[in-house]
This record gives C-alpha cells, structure tokens and sequence, in this order.
C-alpha cells in the first residue's frame, strides 16, 4: 500500500520569466495513489463541510464535462428562446449547466443559498446552512458552437445564522469574505484549479478513476510577462487610460515599456486565466462606453472575485484599474465590474495609466 506523500514532492520552480508554451510538468504522476480533493483538503485541515461541498460541485461538474462532450450529438449546442435576467441571449447548455449544479447544491444541508448569473433572485437552500455559493455554470458559452474551451465558475461565502438566503442582501459581501472559489475548465482535459485560501492548486479529472486528482500544488503567477489579452475590437470605446497602455504595448521594444508584446483572445475567461497561471499574462476586460452604465462586462460576484481570489492566491493581482477587486464592496448581485488580471507587473502598470489621469 503505497503512502500519500505528496508533501515530499520536490519543492515547485518558479517558471523563467519569458513566455514559455509548455506547461509545467505534474510533478505527483508518480505516485500512487495520487492526492484527490478529498485527501488533499484533509491535509489542508479544511472543515468536513467545504470538503463535501467541494466534492458535489465537483460530480456536478464532471456531469457538465461528459454532457459537454456530447453536446453536438444531443442537439445541446445553440440557444434557447429565452434571455437571461441580463438580457443576454442563454444557450441549451448555460440552463443545463445551471440546473444540475442548482439541484445538486440545494440538496445539501451545507448550502443556505445560491446565486447564479443565470438566475435572476438568489435561491435559498437549508435555513442551517453555512455557506452560499455564487457561481456562473458555464462562463465564454459562446465558443460552445465552435468547440472551444468552456469553464464553470464558483464563489463561496460563509452564510450567518440570522440571514435571509433568498434576499441579495446576504450575498453582497467583498470578495475578501471568499472562504473559497476557483473554475472548472472544460478543455481537452477537464480541470479544477480553486483556492481555499491557502495557496492555488489544480486537479485533472482522471476519466479512468473519474477522480479529480492533483496536478499542479501552489501555483505561481510570474511576476513580469510579455503577453496580454484584450478584445481589441472594443478599441474605440476604451478609456483613455486604456488606449494609452495598449499602444504602448503595441509598440514593443520601441515604445516606453521596451519590451515586445504577444496577445491572445479566446473569449473564454476561464481559458485566460488558466493561460496565466500557466505561462503568465495579463487579461483585461475594461469599462467601455457601449454600455455607459455599466463598470465592465464581467460580472463581480461570479467572474471577479472569485477569479480575484484565486489569482491572488497564486501571487498574481486583480484590479478594476483603481481598486484592487477583492476590496470592492457590492451593491448589487448581478454587479459587474472592470478586470484587469495576471502578471503584477503588467496589472500595476495598468493602474499606473489610470493614476496619470
Ligand atoms: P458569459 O458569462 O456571458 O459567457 O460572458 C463572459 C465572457 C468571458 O468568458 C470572456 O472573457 C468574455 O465574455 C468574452 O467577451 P467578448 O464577447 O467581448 O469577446
Ligand atoms: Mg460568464
């Protein structure tokens, strides 16, 4: 009987602060049995609740992952007449995503509430409970159509005793109140990468075992990068601040920041991120003057902070251009919010252009 440990694999090396394509290496595929949540958690001293939490969240998410991969022979791709509370256009699988994560998380005594990007009213579970969980079922839907990467967002929040789980009141709390958050990414490989707080980590689903088990533990963001993310198309409804950084990145070796540039847009936030906790970046989706009302497309509560959250955890930043998100006090649930994430470098500079004006 082999034993976990985990804890003796050699020490994690920060990548070189180039770009670099290849991910790093899985340094537990050697050993038997390989950490799962569970073990993990358990040697983190996470309370047995988080860890029940965790691992339904994770078979409703591997029921995502396997209806995903059959989603074109199901006639699950495309859109369903509706929209959502925000008016955007809901695909088949964004109501099938919500449902079976929504049914699977009411289920547990654990769980006081929800809140959904597809859910227009937070939806209460077991008046006990401890936890709400925020989520977006399947953030960058969009790429569905055309089989790319797709990904499940989560935020968890301690519930107290006295509060109304079906009232947003109860919700709006900083993103530094997070007891954990992470993404499920739904790629090639179905991957979990979360934070509870202490450290970044990443399971790979093992479709043999159907275990999620680890493959990268304390994750580091590298501090420089030459590599950022935008959707350029959006250019002239930038702020100045924005304009400015962007053409200086533009401009490589020639311009101030003298450094060459490369950018990649998959319009999938949970792919970005990934990228950057893989190689480094920095992945913006400013305020533009299309919506005016509006602070960013993403939203705070489902996409910010926990994306914020896990971001800081692996030592990168996460910054609306003026505020660091985790500190942004909501006021609304379906809130959204300025990101500008990744590398801390880039993110200060960023912020840097915004202080000049
Ligand atoms: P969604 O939650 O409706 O899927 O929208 C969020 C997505 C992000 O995943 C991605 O970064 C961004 O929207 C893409 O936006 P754009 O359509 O401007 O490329
Ligand atoms: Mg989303």
């Amino acid at each position: 009987m082999h034993q976990l440990n985990y804890r003796n694999a050699p020490p994690r090396v920060e990548p070189p602060q180039s770009i670099r394509y290849d991910a790093p290496p899985n340094e537990y595929r050697d050993l038997a049995p390989m950490p799962t949540i569970r073990s993990f958690l358990e040697q983190q001293e996470t309370a047995p609740s988080l860890i029940h939490l965790f691992e339904e969240l994770s078979s409703a998410c591997q029921d995502i992952a396997s209806r995903l991969q059959n989603a074109h022979n199901t006639n699950s791709t495309g859109v369903v007449e509706n929209t959502n509370v925000q008016g955007e256009q809901q695909k088949k699988m964004d109501v099938i995503s919500n449902d079976i994560i929504k049914q699977k998380l009411l289920a547990l005594e654990a769980v006081k509430g929800i809140a959904s990007e597809e859910e227009e009213h937070p939806v209460a579970g077991h008046s006990n409970g401890e936890y709400y969980v925020l989520f977006d079922p399947l953030d960058g839907s969009s790429n569905l159509d055309i089989n790319v990467s797709v990904g499940t967002i989560f935020s968890i929040i301690k519930a107290k005793p006295e509060e109304d789980a079906s009232d947003e009141q109860a919700y709006l709390k900083p993103g530094h109140e997070q007891c954990a958050a992470g993404y499920f990414l739904y790629g090639p490989s179905t991957q979990l990468v979360f934070t509870t707080g202490s450290g970044t980590h990443q399971f790979s689903l093992n479709t043999d075992s159907g275990e999620f088990e680890l493959t990268r533990e304390n994750i580091l963001i590298p501090n420089s990068t030459q590599e950022f993310a935008i959707n350029m198309s959006n250019q002239r409804f930038w702020e100045t601040a924005v304009q400015e950084y962007i053409q200086d990145l533009l401009l490589g070796e020639e311009g101030p920041i003298q450094k060459r540039f490369n950018m990649r847009w998959i319009a999938s936030m949970v792919a970005e991120v990934h990228r950057i906790l893989t190689r480094g970046g920095v992945f913006m989706y400013p305020k533009d003057s299309r919506a005016p009302e509006k602070p960013g497309k993403l939203r705070l509560m489902y996409e910010g902070n926990p994306m914020a959250f896990v971001v800081e955890q692996a030592q990168g930043r996460c910054s609306n251009a003026r505020n660091n998100v985790l500190d942004i006090k909501p006021s609304h649930i379906h809130e959204r919010v300025a990101i500008f994430l990744g590398s801390k470098e880039e993110v200060d500079r960023a912020e840097l252009y915004h202080k000049k004006k």
